[in-house]
């Protein structure tokens, strides 16, 4: 197969939500994919077609999850969540996973890959970070380090057990979900990249390369890995 259908949720209408949508769709167009993206109405026929149609999903940053999802009552802190969004990718990535679609899950994805293998999150991580962890205006560049475990797959993949990111999170996991392995994390300590034991093809990071990739070399390198994980499947 030589263009790949890569599946990913409808951020929103807005003039903001397509300016950061069209970021994931260009790196993925660059690497030779072609994007669906999956509206947030008729939940159960989205799945079902979007699973045979999609050789692997990418899910995206976002608004904060429903904090009663993995049992907790909303702090002050917590962000406005956007429940139509939780409704289509909830099931959509349990789906997803049960099928072994690759998935390449970006900040929110990454708090959703965790909250649907029944973990937790830190609603609001101001208090105790010691980086900058919101840093929207620095998008584009590297605002603090993640180091990496050299034997996980993104370790291989750099080549290196430090790199350096930018950063757009103000929540973080907490209790990692069943069959998780942490295997990145911020030098204050906070879960930068998770993987899915035995897990076909699975990234998941905290940060966003979808603004670094133009400058970033680096930072391409996730999104061909995802492309050609999912030309091969
Ligand atoms: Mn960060």
């Amino acid at each position: 197969m030589l263009q790949p259908t890569i599946g990913i949720p409808l951020m929103g209408q807005s003039l903001f939500h397509r300016y950061m949508q069209q970021k994931y769709i260009r790196c993925l167009e660059h690497t030779g994919a072609e994007v669906l993206l999956l509206p947030t109405d008729n939940i159960t026929e989205v799945i079902s077609q979007s699973l045979q149609r999609c050789h692997g999903f990418l899910f995206p940053g976002g608004p904060d999850i429903q904090p009663g999802i993995y049992d907790q009552t909303a702090l002050p802190e917590c962000g406005e969540p956007d429940p139509a969004r939780d409704a289509l990718e909830l099931p959509l990535l349990q789906a997803a996973l049960e099928a072994e679609k690759p998935l390449f899950c970006i900040c929110r994805g990454m708090q959703l890959l965790n909250v649907v293998l029944g973990g937790t999150l830190i609603q609001d991580i101001k208090a105790e970070q010691e980086y900058p962890h919101f840093d929207f205006w620095h998008r584009t560049t590297a605002t603090h380090p993640v180091l990496l475990e050299p034997n996980s797959h993104l370790g291989r993949l750099f080549g290196s057990d430090i790199i350096s990111v930018n950063s757009l999170h103000h929540q973080a996991v907490d209790l990692t979900g069943k069959g998780l392995t942490v295997t990145g994390q911020s030098p204050d300590g906070f879960v930068e990249a998770l993987e899915v034991d035995g897990y076909p093809f699975c990234l998941a990071v905290q940060w966003h390369p979808e603004h670094m990739a133009a400058r970033s070399a680096e930072q391409q390198k996730l999104f061909r890995a995802f492309v050609d994980a999912c030309r091969a499947g």
